[in-house]
């Protein structure tokens, strides 16, 4: 007999989700009945929930297996009907985002601190997804918040943990848990939008061979399946396929710095001709030719251009859109289109609305993420096919492809530096100053650049009208460079700074130019501006992406 308890807590100060849910250390978690607070805080958020399916599912990391069960037994105690989980409480972020849409779940929650460390020590997360599939929008995470600092109670099922090992019905009190093989809706959905039979012939012809690093997150099995069975690309195209709790002691954040072994597989004199990787819940794309890197911005630029070739965009773009300080080469390929580009604050929840509403179908933001209407996440192994989809049809080289983007285009030398575990005091107060400062900004020079116009990004929703403020800094340079600063809200330690160089170059004469040079300057005005180094005492970013 399993019976429903109601056990009495009391609030802990420190779960207001971030820019993707809430996201602490693993033992902050482990603290008694935190998971349940937050869990129950969502729930109380809907009382319309009751009868509903919730999809569940997470990157596999340390406590994810305990965080199901605690999860399973809390939505059969608040009255929902069923809950999908993926088999051993495995979905990407992408996947649980279709599984939610495609059953008409009342919502999901997707267990993850994405591409942080994992482990005893690493981080781990929860993210609640509402019934479009995406991220609840700020108000819903706001409102969780309030709820969790006035908590009581929670309410939890009396059960022994479920077997999730196999797919099948099992019972848990009054509701159903429906275990589903994680991969295969999600392998439907990307037959359903690319061709494979046109990329299946690019493996088959022989000339052609990729690398795909899946860093011990959860994008292994799914790569494997589409990758190397429905595609057939050879065994051991995908490496590190086994998901692990500690994703084998790495960072899963697929960049230059992180996803190093594939960048260093990929500049060989033998390298393949594509290589990509994904991040822990692999909604992230990393996205590389032989000795050549796309950064994420240009990716999408390079995605917007070329949809016409995909099958599941043929039909054309409805508009586009990127995170504010995603660089303006998407804006470009707009532009040229003759269709309208949005730029949002940083975060994909703020690409849903957007999405519902039919204003949009491609964005993405320079953090390594891309994604389209087909889903309400970024999605890592989506952006991958995109571009398999691309080379199988171009049959060019990565580089090439991207060269030929540059001279039609011109070219937005771009790089992101982040200063990480600042002391949160004066990362604030560097802000705070800097905000101060904007109204006396235009007109100054600093070197060869003169600041045109400098602003606290905001933003107001077109479809929601939800308004929200202090975004990120903005320093323009006319036309030719704009620099960004914000404080990331991801990180688990500290504070981290991020601050987004861009500058624009027209001249194909100038596109081979080392990125670092270029922007040199604008790097320059910001520590003449903002006064990185007296602040914060660091005279080097910690990561450069
Ligand atoms: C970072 C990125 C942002 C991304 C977010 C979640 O946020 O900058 O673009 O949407 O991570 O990505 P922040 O606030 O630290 O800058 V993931 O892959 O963690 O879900
Ligand atoms: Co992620």
């Amino acid at each position: 007999m399993s019976s429903i308890r109601t056990v009495p807590t009391t609030p802990y100060p420190d779960q207001r989700p971030g820019t993707s849910g809430l996201r602490k250390r693993v033992r902050v978690f482990q603290q008694p009945h935190y998971l349940e607070n937050f869990i129950q805080a969502v729930f109380d958020a809907f009382p319309e929930r009751a009868g509903g399916t919730l999809v569940l599912g997470g990157d596999g990391r340390y406590h994810n297996a305990a965080a199901i069960q605690v999860i399973l037994r809390m939505a059969a105690a608040n009255g929902f009907e069923r809950v999908v989980v993926g088999r051993h409480g495995f979905l990407s972020t992408p996947a649980a985002s279709h599984l939610i849409r495609s059953r008409r779940a009342f919502g999901g929650i997707i267990l993850s601190a994405s591409h942080n460390p994992g482990g005893p020590e690493g981080d781990f997360g929860v993210k609640y997804n509402v019934g479009n599939g995406g991220p609840a929008p700020e108000s819903v995470t706001e409102r969780i918040w309030q709820i969790s600092r006035e908590i009581e109670a929670y309410r939890i099922l009396e059960a022994a943990d479920l077997p999730l090992g196999r797919v099948g019905e099992l019972r848990l009190g009054p509701m159903v848990v429906e275990v589903v093989d994680p991969v295969t809706d999600y392998a439907a959905l990307m037959e359903r939008l690319f061709d494979f039979g046109r990329i299946r012939a690019l493996f088959d012809s022989g000339l052609f061979r990729m690398r795909y690093d899946a860093m011990h997150a959860i994008t292994g099995p799914y790569a494997r399946e589409i990758l190397e069975h429905r595609l057939g690309a050879p065994p051991g195209t995908v490496v590190n396929a086994e998901p692990l709790p500690d994703f084998g002691g790495g960072h899963p954040d697929p960049n230059l710095v992180h996803a190093h072994a594939l960048v260093e597989a990929m500049s060989g004199r033998d390298a393949p001709d594509f290589g990509a990787a994904s991040d822990g819940d692999g909604d992230r794309n990393m996205i590389l030719g032989r000795r050549f890197f796309v950064t994420p911005s240009d990716s999408l630029a390079v995605l917007a251009a070329n949809a016409h070739l995909v099958p599941g965009y043929a039909k054309g773009l409805a508009g586009v859109a990127r995170s504010m300080p995603t660089s303006r080469a998407v804006d470009r390929v707009a532009e040229r289109l003759g269709i309208h580009c949005h730029e949002t604050p940083t975060g994909w929840k703020y690409f849903g609305t957007l999405l519902d509403a039919g204003l949009i179908t491609l964005c993405g933001e320079e953090s390594f993420g891309t994604g389209s209407d087909h889903v309400r996440e970024k999605d890592g192994l989506w952006a991958v096919l995109f571009w398999l989809n691309l080379l199988a049809v171009r049959r060019e080289p990565v580089e090439a492809i991207v060269r030929a983007h540059w001279r039609a285009h011109g070219r937005h030398y771009y790089r992101r530096h982040d200063y990480e575990g600042l002391d949160p005091d004066p990362a604030g107060e560097l802000m705070e100053a800097l905000r101060r400062a904007l109204p006396g900004l235009p007109g100054r020079r600093f070197g060869e650049l003169e600041v045109s116009a400098a602003d606290d990004f905001a933003y107001t929703d077109p479809v929601s009208g939800e308004r929200s403020e202090h975004q990120g800094i903005r320093i323009l340079f006319g036309e030719a460079a704009r620099a960004v600063l914000r404080l990331s809200g991801t990180g688990t330690a500290g504070a981290t700074l991020r601050v987004y160089l861009e500058r624009y170059e027209p001249d194909p004469a100038r596109h081979g130019l080392d990125p670092a040079q270029v922007l040199a300057p604008v790097a320059a005005a910001v520590d003449a501006i903002a006064g990185l180094r007296e602040r914060l005492g660091r005279d080097r970013p910690d990561v450069v992406t």
